[in-house]
């Protein structure tokens, strides 16, 4: 069984394998180690990854990019209205807020949420990784930004459980980086050494502060900016050049799809030259009105032009700092990664921020997957890796309350603060005799990305009925999980004889940490036993001190049901799966479709040519007359009116064509035979 790391990019994706002796990075189809995030519908079938962002120009309106943005978010939420002002396809205002992507396929109107289109690129991952390593693919660690809420946690996971896959865990991107830096370092001795990394991606930049000591890594700090990357630079040339043309050739670019697109293509074509050259011609023949367009930008102004977006750089950077503790002076070095972060310009802020040159010791654009490949390798039972402890902490905190009231006093709901380690597991003790409501949300709005919502899920924890409301307990088991999402997965009752419960007067919730010391709360390369420990997915264990007080009392399972805000109904889940295999299934019959006309089409000019040479001295000229007008037929038909006609139409007139050469076939054979045994019996 291979084990995987994806890296999803709102661009790109990199696909990365475990191998026992190292992580490889898989190629695509046209080997290349990036896939482009893109999914376009053809007017039959569906292009991926790179057949995708080929037709993006083509077909601007049915294809789609960006799909992470827009995961777990809402149609209203500003920064969304922004990002679909850039996108050419349609879209609109979908049930509880959410939002639904428009496009006509197969001759109708169809319309898919960001999710199946996520699960469409997942599909196409895993597609890849198969045909590459010739076999069944499931398991997989998946990066994703520090910053993603409960909800995109949550739609990571189903679209990649649509797509088949099994993630074993969404990783921080940042933590899987470090994970690769440090695994290999066998220098880190002498007290920790202190990295700061820097991710400039395409849409969102994050910084994580880690710290490093001989066999650990612990993540000491995690900020970022959701909405500043390597398109926003390419925005930066995009207005320049859109209002340049406005003055130079009277063109609103603005006002046509398809230009927009093809400005934007050459604006971040021009920003890559310029990140080796101080300056860059644009030329695009046709862009509107059949008018060809001409420009050209110098380094210099780029960076001029940009100055707001580099000054925004900065922040983050001072913000992963500030929270980890440590002075630049602490800092050993800056790993700046993301291939965002090529432009020149931005070394230079955080050269000058970090007062050191940043180093690029890893790769850029892999190292995200790669880091999620080695985390995949340490969590299946089947490698064996260096004994390696990891320990993430979460960048938000999570409030809870009990029928309204905050958990932890009066005026205190947070359970896990800011930076807290994860995985991580709290049992709450609560006075209650029947049924009552919890809700998660996150304790501080300012902490999440612009417009994200601070609600997470409703739990009801009930029925049940307790014979001794005074004296009844409930148990509550809460986790923050493996994936950075929050869960109450189990409750008891537990009517006891002896009070032994120190209650809390102002608030009725005593908390308890079940092993969530540090050690615990990470977790290390022990084989799986360690890790998959008991506080993961089985039922409460208690500790052992529990255990003896458990003895004198009865313990009753609570049913808990789960509410998630804007999260899949286990129905949805399951429309969605179904969708996917339909959609899938078009897809393999328009391949095979293609597969037997290009069959049919080599046929006929094979054909034709074994006519005038092998098989001219064993047909008839009737047949000979006959076959000729036949291929003759067939291929202007294939341009023709058979251009587009179903698999079996097209394997029916090879099986006719076949039908008539066959005999001709035949005698040629036996002659064959013939000759070579002749052959055979004069060498004797
Ligand atoms: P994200 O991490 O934001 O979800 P991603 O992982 O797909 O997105 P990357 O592949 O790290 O993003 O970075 C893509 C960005 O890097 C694009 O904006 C691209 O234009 C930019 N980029 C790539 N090469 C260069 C270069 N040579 N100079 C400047 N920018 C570059
Ligand atoms: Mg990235
Ligand atoms: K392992």
């Amino acid at each position: 069984m291979s084990v995987l790391g994806f890296d999803i990019g709102n661009e790109n994706c990199v696909i990365a394998v475990a191998k026992q002796r190292g992580i490889d990075v898989l190629l695509n189809e046209e080997s290349k180690r990036e896939t482009p995030a893109v999914v376009s519908f053809g007017e039959k079938e569906r292009f991926l990854g790179s057949a995708g962002a080929a037709s993006a120009t083509m077909n601007p309106k049915s294809t789609i990019s960006q799909v992470k943005r827009l995961i777990g978010r809402k149609f209203r939420e500003p920064i969304v209205q922004e990002d679909l002002k850039i996108l050419p396809f349609e879209s609109s205002e979908g049930p509880n807020g959410s939002i639904l992507i428009h496009l006509s396929y197969l001759n109708e109107k169809q319309s898919f949420t960001p999710l199946q289109i996520l699960a469409m690129l997942f599909a196409h991952l895993k597609e890849i990784s198969e045909k590459n390593l010739e076999n069944h693919v499931s398991d997989c660690v998946i990066g994703v930004p520090s910053y993603f809420t409960d909800l995109q946690r949550r739609e990571y996971l189903h679209a990649a459980e649509i797509a088949g896959l099994k993630p074993l865990r969404l990783m921080h991107d940042c933590t899987a980086t470090a994970l690769g830096y440090g695994i290999y370092k066998t220098d880190f001795n002498g007290g920790p050494t202190n990295v700061v990394f820097v991710d400039i991606g395409h849409s969102d930049m994050q910084v994580s502060v880690a710290s490093f000591e001989p066999g650990q890594l612990r993540i000491l700090s995690h900020a970022y900016d959701s909405n500043l990357g390597g398109r926003d630079f390419d925005e930066v040339l995009f207005r320049y050049f859109a209002a340049s043309f406005k003055e130079q050739y009277n063109m609103d670019v603005y006002s046509n799809a398809r230009a927009c697109v093809r400005l934007r293509t050459a604006c971040e074509k021009l920003k890559k030259i310029l990140s080796a050259n101080p300056e860059a011609p644009l030329n695009i023949e046709c862009l509107m009105e059949e008018k060809d367009v001409k420009g050209f930008i110098k380094r210099e102004d780029f960076e001029k032009l940009s100055s707001d977006l580099l000054e925004r750089i900065s922040i983050p950077c001072r913000r992963a700092l500030l929270e980890s503790g440590l002075t630049p002076e602490m800092i050993h070095t800056v790993e700046l990664v993301g291939s965002g972060s090529r432009v020149p310009a931005i070394m230079k802020v955080l050269t000058a921020l970090f007062r050191r040159e940043p180093s690029r010791t890893l790769n850029v654009s892999e190292c995200v997957a790669r880091g999620c490949a080695l985390q995949c390798a340490m969590l299946s039972p089947t490698f064996r890796v260096r004994e390696y402890e990891v320990q993430d902490s979460f960048p938000f905190s999570i409030g809870f309350s009990v029928d309204g009231s905050p958990i932890c006093s009066p005026s205190n709901s947070v359970l896990f603060p800011r930076g807290h380690p994860f995985p991580s597991v709290k049992m709450l003790a609560l006075q209650k005799s029947s049924a009552f409501d919890m809700e998660a949300f996150y304790a501080e709005e300012d902490e999440l990305p612009p417009g994200s919502s601070a609600k997470i899920s409703k739990f009801r924890v009930g029925p049940f009925q307790s014979s001794q409301p005074e004296k009844a307990k409930v148990k509550v088991r809460v986790q923050l999980n493996l994936h950075g999402i929050v869960t109450a997965d189990a409750a008891s009752l537990i009517q006891d004889h002896i009070n032994d419960y120190t209650s809390n007067s102002t608030a009725d919730a005593i908390m308890e940490n079940v092993g969530v010391s540090n050690h615990e709360s990470s977790y290390s390369d022990n084989g799986p036993v360690h890790f998959h420990s008991a506080h993961h997915k089985s039922s409460p264990t208690p500790t052992g001190e529990e255990r003896s007080k458990a003895k004198a009392t009865r313990r009753h399972d609570i049913p808990i049901n789960e509410d998630v805000y804007g999260g899949l109904t286990p129905l949805e889940l399951s429309q969605a799966q179904e969708k996917e295999l339909l959609l899938a299934q078009q897809d393999t019959r328009m391949e095979r479709t293609k597969d037997r006309k290009n069959s049919l089409e080599s046929y006929v000019y094979e054909t034709r040519n074994r006519l005038l040479s092998t098989l001219r001295s064993f047909a008839t000229d009737t047949e000979r007359d006959g076959i000729s007008s036949s291929l003759q037929q067939t291929e202007e038909w294939l341009y023709d009116e058979g251009d587009d006609e179903t698999e079996q139409v097209y394997t029916q007139k090879l099986d006719d064509l076949k039908k008539m050469v066959d005999p001709i076939e035949h005698r040629y054979k036996d002659e064959e035979a013939r000759a070579q045994a002749t052959k055979n019996l004069l060498n004797c």
